[in-house]
């Protein structure tokens, strides 16, 4: 630090009394502030856990399955759970964590139907019957071009939709998410983006991919609510709206199913959206993400990858495929 006598300093920059005590007054404000917004950085990953229940599940390490792991950090608890995009608590980010508390996730039952031989309506325990539950350290990436390293618990879709044996028309997996409007005071406003309830689709061998999962924990917990608890899916090599959260309802069928966004804007939001950096959206680039926490001074920008990283396992579902134009 470059240090002056007092003598050396033009009386210019020589602050008066009364403005220099203003300014510790609003450096004070700021410190303040500051601390209110940050983000828990005396908290470790490890120290910070979700208060709901504690699972039983294997860890990923890098012996883990091709993609189920990752040596990249993991995003803080408090970024994934006060970052947010869960439009039936409010358009905001901070929204789902003030208000997703008043959604009932006990009991909770998943409806299975269409083109499958057993349909039915499972509890949730009844899906979870014998499954074995496993860490998948994914990246979410959103179409907003943020993105999040998360050490997700679950189970792979395919293992569930196996049970409930496809049939051969079942060539989509249609999926809701609850349609409660006493509990989601998203679903009360009359803004009209959203046609509740939220809606998502898979191709079914993107539904049976080993990588797409059915999430019910992070960091050794079961779902905050914010995250889209008690059950939902994370298709880690596509833009994060796929990944629908708080899921009652799967079906299998012959046509491709709406999807929420694409609803609202076709132009921007396509039915595959496959994380691609060199497509951008209409409106700003996919090239680079913001990886969180980041912040003004620390923005932490990254180079986008091609299905958000995971080619090497999924890029042979979309051979022969113009990805431009199925965006
Ligand atoms: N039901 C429902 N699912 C949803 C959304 C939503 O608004 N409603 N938002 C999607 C979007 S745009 C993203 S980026 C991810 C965010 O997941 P996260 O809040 O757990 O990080 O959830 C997806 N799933
Ligand atoms: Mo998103």
């Amino acid at each position: 630090m470059l240090i002056r006598k007092p003598s050396d300093i033009p009386s210019s920059e020589i602050t008066s009394e009364s403005s220099y005590l203003r300014r510790r007054e609003l450096m004070g404000k700021a410190i303040l502030l500051a601390g209110a917004c940050s983000i828990a950085p005396h908290l470790s990953a490890e120290e910070a856990k979700p208060s709901g229940k504690a699972l039983a599940y294997t860890k990923a390490g890098p012996g883990s399955a091709p993609g189920a792991f990752t040596d990249e950090p993991l995003t803080p608890l408090k970024d994934i759970t006060h970052y947010n995009n869960f439009f039936e608590f409010g358009p905001n980010k901070g929204d789902p964590a003030e208000y997703a508390g008043a959604m009932k996730t006990e009991p909770w039952s998943v409806t299975i139907e269409g083109e499958v031989e057993k349909p039915g309506t499972y509890t949730l325990e009844d899906v979870l019957k014998g499954m074995t539950l496993e860490e998948r350290i994914y990246r979410l990436r959103c179409v907003e071009a943020w993105s999040m390293v998360i050490p997700w618990i679950g189970f792979p879709l395919s293992r569930l939709l196996e049970r409930v044996r496809p049939t051969s028309r079942g060539k989509y997996v249609a999926f809701t998410t609850l349609y409660a409007p006493e509990q989601m005071r998203g679903q009360r406003s009359s803004t009209g983006l959203i046609d509740w309830p939220y809606v998502e689709g898979l191709r079914i061998d993107e539904a049976m991919h080993p990588l797409t999962l059915l999430s019910v924990g992070m960091y050794g917990h079961v779902l905050p609510n914010q995250d889209g608890a008690p059950i939902r899916l994370v298709v880690p090599w596509k833009y994060g709206f796929k990944s629908i959260k708080s899921i009652v309802r799967i079906r299998l069928q012959e046509q491709v199913p709406p999807t929420s966004w694409n609803r609202i804007a076709p132009n921007e939001y396509g039915f595959y959206s496959n994380v691609n950096p060199q497509v951008d959206h209409p409106r700003w680039s996919q090239k680079m993400e913001r990886r969180l926490p980041s912040s003004l001074f620390n923005p932490n920008r990254i180079p986008t990858k091609l299905f958000n990283g995971y080619a090497d396992q999924v890029a042979s579902l979309y051979s022969g495929m113009d990805l431009r134009r199925y965006y």
